[in-house]
């Protein structure tokens, strides 16, 4: 039987091409430049999505469905162009008529830059998301900032990282659409006034205030096949015009100047850090701007069709991606009670029912808090509410705690206030003004529950549930590995692209020998795929025939990237002293960026290209083991390399990842998950079972003990086992560079003798004898070709649980209660 498929006039896309070469750039096809017929082609694109577009809008406005808004610093969405195509089901319609025109898509594809309006698994968690609720057909907005500069784009020089600013908007986005109409005035500072009016009601002003106009530019977010786009709202900062710039009050002017630089700084730039807050002032301010203009914008979309703001929250529901934008729970309530006039009381209870906090880390560094000074001089009228806030919810802890045995209402006080230590604490008032708080893997909400947010659960165990974590296979697979996506639907059908769930059928030909060996034959070919672009990029050879061991993801300590590259140089050391012993070739594969001011994460760089440069230069090891540092690790290449992937690195510190998310897109891609128990590896050994995946390792609840007892000393290590030793001397002993201090520091971390609280603080040692364990099998299990077939195939086969979808069906049934918005059927 066939499908439906959504209608696409190829004829009219050509045409419109060529048109739009012509009209945009006065050129015909032979004279365009690549660049030049990007641009045409997405505008073509553009038009045939606008239809759908407004098809969405109109069925909106008449069903009037609960809408989610999504409220997140971050979206790393990737590139448009080509997910746009599959999701209108057009990629090979538009292959095709490109073929014709003598043009090759994928060097279109390659025009557009990569948007990384995100740093890593949170922003990329927010683009998946927006993709499956636009599958799911539900109502959504994403709600963000337009940064000028995205993540910076890494370039290696002499093996460091150097950072270099990203343009992405250099040549504009033909995606996007400026809506001015739409604009919302934010206001930063002053002072508040607090006085009566006429009718007798208490008004508080804000007063001496800067402000500035947020203009949104709206992304569509297509829905796969189903005619429904949805938007991705992010708003750039714009001056107001309202002083005279030849005023001759010098106060005047002066704020006129200081507006026009706070509008051309809020939106520069995307702060780089991952699992890291700075506690910036401008970061604040970002936070506040976009959120300010998008509680006000979705205020007024429910008053546009309703008049009873009481229910706002029956039409609306924010779920906010982490603390960032938590200031929503004090902008709700200042725009219900101070433009829409509600009772605190009344204010209060829509601002609960419509908010929602995801919780994605217990780092410490990473936990939100301003200082109160700052908060208050920056949103004084928010700071008000905040207090308010937390003077009402202290109340509520001392009427709970007071003469309740065994109980300290003073400690209960300390660890839940949101105001406390002259701090305001941003994952408490999230958690008060809300009525949901998720982890976002099973292990990981458990650790909430049990450790970090522990009050709070006990206080409120109602608002706490779990939602682990999912991936688009739209991108990471159809789009991302074409090969594969055509083998499973010659397989199964195609009904996996939006029900992964489905992929489970393909049990069934995990001992199917035809099966395995066609299977095996694209991964091979998406290995030659990536051997051909490390070569174009690194100069390296690599060969497909080794294992593909791949570790890419941002550089952090508790990632561990330098227990892999420990290990790589372990088993350096161990071929160059046997030679003649049995060894299955590898290929080790990093891609990472370190934050530009984390000097460790930096300096493990520098050692994985150090380490690469000694041994794919040295022939006596007869080319056993190559390393490749991937420079600049985006969504793009992310696709090539997934498809690729024999070994999926996944080796955090137990405890520490919160879920994690490329250990699924390479599960997806039928590569085998070399991982500790953590984060959302769990749920995947889970699924797939112990034997299809290599689990090494301390548990969390060791980790867990071992850092309440002041950790341990991994001198005993150091001094017990010779391997250990061994490689660690290799740190400072000039085998990696001439200057032995180079990786002192490194070395430092390890084994600290000054602060043997500090040393080892990711048991990196501690793990290191049950790394090489784990690695050792894994050579012998690819030795074997038909139990490797069996077991990566297996990994595709048992996947179905980490799509986005779940996730999001998950959020929409238990959190969100969204309706369906139902299309027109072409
Ligand atoms: C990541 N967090 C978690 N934060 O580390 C990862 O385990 C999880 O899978 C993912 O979220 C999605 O839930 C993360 O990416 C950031 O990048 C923040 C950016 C802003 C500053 C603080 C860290």
């Amino acid at each position: 039987m066939k499908k439906k498929q959504l209608p696409f006039d190829k004829e009219l896309f050509t045409r419109s091409v060529l048109y739009n070469v012509k009209t945009l750039y006065r050129k015909t096809m032979e004279e365009a430049t690549p660049q030049e017929i990007y641009q045409a082609s997405a505008y073509a694109i553009k038009d045939a999505i606008i239809d759908h577009w407004m098809t969405t809008q109109k069925a909106a406005a008449e069903q009037d469905p609960k809408i989610v808004y999504y409220m997140s610093m971050e979206f790393l969405m990737g590139r448009a162009f080509g997910n746009n195509l599959i999701n209108l089901q057009a990629y090979k319609a538009v292959k095709e008529a490109l073929d014709e025109l003598g043009i090759d898509v994928n060097v279109v594809e390659d025009q557009e830059p990569d948007p990384a309006l995100g740093n890593g698994g949170l922003g990329r968690l927010a683009a998946c998301f927006l993709d499956s609720l636009a599958t799911l057909g539900y109502m959504a907005y994403g709600c963000g900032i337009r940064y000028k500069y995205g993540m910076f784009k890494q370039t290696i020089r002499d093996g460091y990282q150097v950072e270099v600013p990203d343009a992405w908007l250099e040549n504009g986005n033909p995606f996007e659409l400026r809506r001015s109409e739409y604009a919302k005035e934010v206001k930063f500072g002053g002072y508040v006034n607090v006085y009566t009016d006429d009718t007798g009601r208490t008004v508080f002003k804000q007063e001496g205030y800067q402000v500035v106009r947020a203009i949104p530019y709206d992304l569509p977010i297509l829905g796969y096949g189903n005619g429904m786009v949805n938007t991705l709202r992010i708003w750039d900062a714009e001056p107001i015009q309202c002083f005279q710039l030849d005023s001759f009050d010098k106060g005047d002017y002066q704020k006129a100047v200081e507006q026009e630089n706070l509008a051309s700084q809020l939106c520069e730039v995307l702060y780089p850090n991952d699992n890291h807050i700075a506690g910036k002032e401008l970061r604040l301010k970002q936070q506040y701007f976009f959120i300010s203009a998008s509680v006000q914008t979705a205020l007024k979309r429910y008053l546009k069709d309703h008049d009873n703001i009481k229910k706002f929250y029956t039409k609306a529901v924010f779920q906010l991606n982490d603390t960032h934008p938590t200031v929503a729970v004090a902008e709700l309530m200042r725009l219900l009670m101070d433009e829409y006039y509600l009772t605190w009381d009344e204010a209060w209870e829509v601002t609960v029912k419509t908010c929602c906090y995801t919780n994605h880390t217990i780092m410490s560094e990473a936990l939100e808090k301003w200082p109160v000074d700052l908060f208050q001089r920056l949103l004084p009228r928010i700071y008000q509410i905040v207090d308010e806030i937390n003077r009402r919810f202290v109340d509520q802890i001392m009427r709970q705690y007071t003469n309740s045995a065994g109980i300290d209402v003073q400690s209960k006080i300390r660890s839940m206030a949101i105001l406390y230590d002259n701090q305001v604490k941003m994952a408490h008032l999230a958690i008060v003004g809300g009525h949901s708080v998720n982890g976002v893997a099973q292990l990981h909400t458990e650790i909430l529950k049990k450790r970090e947010l522990k009050d709070f659960y006990e206080m409120m165990p109602e608002k706490f549930n779990n939602k682990t974590n999912g991936i688009t296979q739209r991108r990471f697979l159809l789009h991302a590995n074409p090969l594969l996506a055509d083998w499973i639907t010659a397989k199964i059908g195609d009904g996996w692209i939006t029900d992964l769930s489905q992929m489970d059928k393909l049990k069934s030909y995990a001992d199917d020998k035809k099966a395995q060996d066609e299977f095996m034959e694209i991964k091979h070919k998406n290995k030659e795929r990536l051997a051909k672009y490390i070569l174009e990029h690194n100069n390296i050879e690599v060969d497909p025939n080794s294992i593909f061991d791949v570790q890419v993801k941002r550089l952090h300590e508790y990632k561990r990237q330098l227990l892999n590259i420990l290990q790589v140089m372990y088993k350096y050391h161990d071929i160059k002293s046997h030679p003649n012993k049995d060894f299955y070739p590898k290929t080790y594969i990093f891609g990472a960026k370190a934050a530009a001011g984390y000097l460790t994460a930096k300096l493990t760089i520098k050692l994985i290209n150090s380490v690469a440069d000694v041994i794919n230069k040295d022939a006596s090891i007869g080319g056993k083991i190559k390393v490749v540092f991937i420079e600049d690790y985006r969504v793009s290449n992310a696709e090539l390399i997934f498809a690729a992937a024999d070994v999926s690195e996944q080796i955090s510190t137990a405890s520490k990842e919160a879920s994690g998310t490329g250990n699924m897109k390479m599960m997806l891609n039928g590569a085998v998950t070399l991982g500790t128990m953590d984060g959302a590896n769990v749920e995947i050994v889970n699924e797939v079972g112990e034997d299809n995946a290599f689990i090494f390792g301390l548990s969390s609840q060791e980790v867990m003990d071992y850092e309440k007892n002041g950790g341990y000393n991994p001198m005993d290590i150091y001094n017990s086992n010779p391997n250990v030793k061994a490689v660690l001397n290799m740190l400072v002993d000039g085998t990696f560079s001439k200057n032995k201090e180079l990786f002192r520091p490194l070395y430092n971390c390890l084994l600290n003798t000054n602060n043997s609280s500090k040393a080892d603080q990711y048991f990196i040692l501690k793990d290191f004898e049950a790394y090489l364990e784990a690695q050792r099998r894994i050579s012998e299990a690819y030795a074997d070709k038909k139990r490797w077939a069996r077991m990566a195939l297996m990994n595709t086969a048992c996947c179905g649980k980490f799509s986005s979808d779940r996730t999001i069906q998950e959020y929409v049934d238990e959190v969100w209660k969204l309706d369906k918005v139902e299309l027109p059927v072409k």
